[in-house]
């Protein structure tokens, strides 16, 4: 089967990785990429200036950017990934779904509404239900699902895989790497010998969408988790890969040892990107680290170590791959749950 997908926002870092990611996918063809109006008609090489680790694939190298609107997006396309910057989005994605267009979309705009989908697989796949409500209350033939900001996908698997033992509160302190900020953010030597505290808007989204991940879909109606979650979050110089350190209170009081086997049981899903265990769980204590694990299971596994027990709760570090796992990879994962499950 081959699932025809159009980029949009296709020249933009995380746009150049789901070019990486869809190139030589076993479902999905890229079919269109587009981008601002003022790339419409260049080649996708020239107009991506592409940054990416490997080479810019040739099936894309040459193909002609189309505009971001409405219009100039062919109706033929099955499924539709997003990456646009957020103001546009807001504008552009509705008016896609209303033309029957499915959108599986990183961008940010959304991503708290009652029903959109927000969703890892690993997580709350069952959240597709809202699709039903959203159709209904919006009047579209299409669909858009989101996926949660790269930092809130870092850590959700693994609270999801502690929420058997009761997750009452959560702190968590960020050390997110400079591609999470954009090409300024890699490019500008402004980070070097420094450490930004406070990334605004950030840390709101950590303390809500975790609560929408976690929370239960009935009879297409969303309740959120109550669990407390309490977000700081850093700039550090690292390139590639969000490390957080995560503060757990559970009702149950596990053990460090019942928690390292809970994070590592995590249940996989069967879906072309997705890594057969979720989460890998380090004995060192000095990992993960973002240089050394970002790219386990090709950027798509999470890692977590530093177990320890303390009289309030449990404390782990976690790390996932930003724009891998944290972008374009949690969409594209988003994009085959749509498929396997017969939304396109
Ligand atoms: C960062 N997590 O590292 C951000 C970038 O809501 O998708 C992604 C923002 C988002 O600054």
């Amino acid at each position: 089967m081959s699932v025809r997908v159009g980029l949009l926002g296709a020249t933009g870092a995380v746009g150049q990785r789901f070019v990486q990611l869809l190139h030589d996918h076993p479902t999905f063809e890229i079919a269109a990429v587009t981008a601002s109006p003022e790339s419409a008609g260049e080649s996708y090489r020239d107009a991506a200036k592409w940054r990416v680790d490997t080479p810019i694939p040739e099936s894309v190298a040459g193909m002609t950017v189309i505009e971001t609107s409405a219009e100039a997006i062919p109706d033929d396309l099955d499924l539709l990934f997003s990456s646009l910057p957020s103001g546009v989005a807001a504008e552009v994605e509705p008016e896609l779904c209303r033309a029957g267009h499915v959108v599986s979309s990183n961008s940010s705009n959304e991503r708290m509404a009652e029903d959109v989908p927000l969703t890892i697989p690993e997580v709350n796949a069952d959240h597709l239900d809202l699709i039903e409500t959203q159709r209904a209350e919006r009047g579209w033939d299409g669909a858009l699902v989101k996926n949660p900001n790269c930092s809130t996908i870092t850590m959700t698997p693994t609270l999801a895989a502690l929420d058997q033992f009761g997750l009452s509160r959560v702190h968590v302190s960020t050390l997110q790497a400079v591609s999470g900020a954009g090409y300024s953010g890699v490019t500008s030597m402004e980070i070097i010998d420094n450490v930004l505290p406070y990334i605004g808007g950030e840390e709101e989204k950590m303390e809500t969408e975790s609560r929408k991940l976690l929370g239960s879909v009935e009879d297409g109606e969303l309740s959120l988790h109550d669990v407390e979650v309490a977000a700081s979050c850093n700039r550090v110089p690292s390139l590639d890969g969000h490390l957080e350190n995560v503060f757990a209170e559970l009702d149950e009081n596990p053990t460090a040892a019942e928690v390292h086997e809970a994070l590592a049981d995590f249940a996989g899903v069967d879906l072309p990107s997705a890594p057969e265990q979720p989460i890998h769980v380090f004995e060192d204590p000095e990992r993960p680290q973002p240089r050394l694990d970002r790219m386990r299971g090709q950027g798509m596994q999470i890692s977590a170590g530093g177990l320890r027990e303390t009289p309030e709760g449990i404390q782990y570090n976690c790390l996932a791959h930003n724009t891998i796992r944290g972008a374009a990879g949690a969409s594209v994962l988003n994009g085959e749950l749509l498929v396997e499950e017969g939304w396109v």
